[in-house]
This record gives C-alpha cells, sequence and structure tokens, in this order.
C-alpha cells in the first residue's frame, strides 16, 4: 500500500480522536494524595528505564488539563481516550477514597464537555497501585475483588458522564512484558507466572463489567486488546505451524474466553500449565457480553523458524521504535476477527500511532513519516470496514509525546511536541493533517 493521495469517507457517526494514559502524561506523582503505582516504584528503580526517566512530572498534565484539552477541541476531534490512575482516587489500590483524585477526573470530564468531545475512560493502563502489589499483585486472585470494586466506584461516579469505560489496556502487556520478561513494572521474568496473572486481568475484567453493570451504568462496556496478525515469513510447514501458535498464544489468548468461553488449545498445548489456576467458575464470569471492543494495532508479527530468524523486509519503512509499518496487517486482523467471533461487538480502534524521531526546525516539526502512516493506517481500516467490519471510531496513539514506558521519553508518540524542559507544547504538521482530515469528514448533523 502507497503513501494514498484521496482519502476514503468514514460513516457520519464515526468517533475520531486520540488517545493518552494517566502515568504516561499526568506527572504530578505524589501530588493531592496520589498514592505509588507500581510503575512509581519500577521507574525508581535503578536500570529498569533506558533514559533513567520517570513518571514524576511527565506532560504535567495533572496542572494542564484545561490546556490539552483545548487543544484537542482545536484539533477538531470530538473523541477522547484517557486513563484513570487508580492510586490516585484510592491511594492503596483498597480502603479510602480520595476525594482530590477523584475531582481532577471530575475536572477533566468538564473541560470535556465544555467543548462538547466525548469521554472513553479506560481504568486500568498497568498503574496498579503499589499497596495492591505488596498483597501480591495480579497474582494475587483477591486483586481481581479490589478491581471490581474499584471499577464500580468510577461507574458510580463517571458512569452517566463517558460515553465507554474499558476494564484494561491491553492486558497482554501487564502479563507477558510485566511477568513473562520484567521489561515493564513489576518487572518480574517468569513466563509461568505470566500465564497466572493474564488469567487474573481476564477475571477481573469479567468481574469488574458485572460490578458495573450492577451499578446500571449506562457506558458502554469492553475492553481494550493490542493485537497483531502473525504472518509467517514462509510457506514452510515450520513457519506456518508457528504463526498460528504466535496468534493464539496472543490473540486468541485473549479473545477466546471473552467470547467463547475458553482458552485456545493451541497455546495450552505448549504452556508451562504448573502454577495456572482455574476455578470452575472463572470462563462464566470472564465471558460477559461486551459494548464495544477496542483494539490497538501498531503491527504485524513476522514469524520465521531460521537461526536467525528471518526479517519483515519492511517495504514501507520501520517506526523509531523499530515496529515495521504494515497498514494492511489492520485489513487483515479485523477481516480475521470479524470471521472468528460471531458475537464481536462494535469495534473501536483505541490506538494506532508512530514514533518518529522528529526534530524541530524553525520552530516546526515536518513529520511527513506520520502523516504517511496515518494516511496509510485510515486507508487499511476503511478498507476494513468496506468489507463489512463494524468500526466506529478511530483514536490516534498519542495526542501528545509522552512518557513510553521503559523507552522513557526518548521516543515521541505524538500529534503535539512536548518540549520537556518547559512543557510547550507544538502541534506537528501531522496533527495540523489530521484536523484537516477529519474537518472534511461527514459530520453528524
Ligand atoms: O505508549 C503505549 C501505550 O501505553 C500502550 N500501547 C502502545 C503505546 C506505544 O508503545
Amino acid at each position: 500500500m502507497k503513501n494514498p493521495q484521496t482519502m476514503p469517507e468514514f460513516p457520519t457517526a464515526f468517533s475520531w480522536g486520540v488517545a493518552t494514559s494517566a502515568y504516561q502524561i499526568e506527572g504530578a506523582a505524589d501530588v493531592d494524595g496520589r498514592g505509588p503505582s507500581i510503575w512509581d516504584t519500577f521507574t525508581h528503580t535503578a536500570g529498569t528505564i533506558i533514559d533513567g526517566s520517570t513518571g514524576d512530572v511527565a506532560c504535567d498534565h495533572y496542572h494542564r488539563y484545561v490546556d490539552d484539552v483545548a487543544i484537542i477541541a482545536d484539533l477538531g476531534l470530538k473523541a477522547y481516550r484517557f486513563s484513570v490512575s487508580w492510586s490516585r482516587v484510592q491511594p492503596l489500590g483498597y480502603g479510602d477514597w480520595n476525594e482530590k483524585g477523584f475531582a481532577f477526573y471530575a475536572s477533566l470530564l468538564d473541560q470535556l464537555e465544555k467543548h462538547g468531545i466525548a469521554a472513553h475512560l479506560t481504568l486500568y493502563h498497568w498503574d496498579l497501585p503499589q499497596g495492591l502489589q505488596d498483597r501480591g499483585g495480579w497474582l494475587n486472585r483477591e486483586t481481581t475483588l479490589r478491581f471490581a470494586e474499584y471499577a464500580a466506584e468510577i461507574a458510580h461516579r463517571f458512569g452517566h458522564r463517558v460515553v465507554s469505560i474499558a476494564t484494561h489496556n491491553e492486558p497482554w502487556c501487564t502479563a507477558n512484558l510485566g511477568y513473562g520478561n520484567a521489561q515493564f513494572a513489576p518487572g518480574v521474568a517468569d513466563t509461568a507466572l505470566a500465564a497466572q496473572v493474564s488469567h487474573h486481568l481476564l477475571l477481573s475484567h469479567g468481574l469488574a463489567l458485572q460490578a458495573m453493570r450492577a451499578q446500571n451504568c449506562p457506558a458502554k462496556l469492553g475492553i481494550v486488546l493490542n493485537q497483531w496478525p502473525a504472518m509467517p515469513a514462509t510457506d514452510k510447514a515450520a513457519d506456518v505451524a508457528e504463526a498460528e501458535w504466535e496468534y493464539a498464544r496472543s490473540v486468541q489468548w485473549f479473545m477466546d474466553p471473552i467470547f467463547k468461553g475458553s482458552y485456545p488449545q493451541k497455546a495450552l498445548d505448549r504452556m508451562d500449565l504448573s502454577r495456572f489456576h482455574v476455578h470452575a467458575e472463572d470462563m462464566e464470569i470472564i465471558r460477559q457480553s461486551l459494548d464495544f471492543l477496542g483494539v490497538n494495532y501498531y503491527f504485524r508479527a513476522f514469524v520465521s523458524t531460521d537461526n536467525p530468524p528471518k526479517q519483515p523486509e519492511g517495504k514501507l519503512g520501520f517506526s523509531d521504535m523499530g515496529w515495521e509499518v504494515y497498514p494492511s496487517g489492520l485489513t487483515d486482523l479485523l477481516l480475521k476477527l470479524h470471521a472468528e467471533y460471531e458475537n464481536l461487538p462494535p469495534i473501536y480502534i483505541t490506538e494506532n500511532g508512530m514514533a518518529v524521531a522528529d526534530k524541530m526546525e524553525d520552530g516546526k516539526i515536518h513529520d511527513e513519516q506520520r502523516i504517511a502512516y496515518l494516511k496509510m493506517h485510515l486507508q487499511a481500516l476503511h478498507e476494513a470496514m468496506r468489507c463489512g467490519v463494524n468500526v466506529q471510531g478511530y483514536f490516534y496513539w498519542s495526542l501528545l509525546d509522552n512518557f513510553e514506558w521503559n523507552s522513557g521519553y526518548a521516543k515521541r508518540f505524538g500529534l503535539v511536541h512536548v518540549d520537556y524542559e518547559t512543557q510547550q507544547r507544538t502541534l506537528k504538521e501531522s496533527a495540523h493533517w489530521y484536523r484537516d482530515f477529519v474537518s472534511k469528514q461527514p459530520q453528524a448533523k
């Protein structure tokens, strides 16, 4: 797929937005009673983050949210996806609520309402309260109950003010990067534990949906999964089998329990199940109906059994993260989900974006690569919709350059450049392009 010149038209009711997450932008780590999360502990541990940075200040969004929301409005966007920092509203993850923390999110929602921007809230974007980690974190089944209580409280306070609530963002990362290879907080490397954590995350998702529905929460309820199609490097049987396994252990591992009530056998066959405990009732709890599914798409998995493994050609280049730009993978993925899951709810593309080594020249950032990326992915998305996939919105990742986890501030995904010395925000060329593109889309009257 080439950088397209003509852009397609999306449906009138389609939501156009941007996404962020609490720890990556808020800063104010110990302000107004916020408790520490596992990411505070992790970033303050030597050797965990490439540039030695932390999210203590990040984009200082906690103090600048009024201006940041004004930027979203200025871009002509009508949807904003953000996450709540659990330890800001409940410092330990159990026990007392922190009213000042809730007040911050209430003020953020006020600003969004003022500009007519629909709020899409995520409950958990990786920042577990340290107080719960001290009790065993996601390895402790009790954490699933605490999560459901937290979900119910948010639904009770904000459920009528937001369009959607997602339980988890990318539980694959929490499990596999947090517990599988120690790249993310809490920094554990044990794949058997990662499997157990993923089960508790799914269980907590099911319990949270039940708890929010018990509150008659009017918001649409769902989950956000990061997904990729797995493509064999060659048509050798070994590569094909490996790609099937990769797809089973990443995409189907989360989709099958939610939509089919069971884990994929192909993944189970190769797993260390010695510490994998599933209670009899769990799978029915996990299999709650969803009002929406959030899909985060960045790249495909290119699967080779050669040693060393074959690498993708990357005809459309690679991002500054080293991720292959592969827009047609989004079409393939969505069509595959559509074919595979009968009860698939409407989809939002809750994240899609590109890290670029942006350079400021004469006060401007000419991020042509990001514009091309956007165009190609929107084209690919449109193609999936043309083939019948029900997609209702697109959120670019991210509004702002921000704290990119173990890459610190070294990777820039934003439509808006952030100077971390001055906290000055500058719209990149891609932001102008996105504004222009969205302004030409049919608008609901
Ligand atoms: O920055 C992250 C985000 O927190 C979750 N999805 C992927 C993004 C880019 O790595």
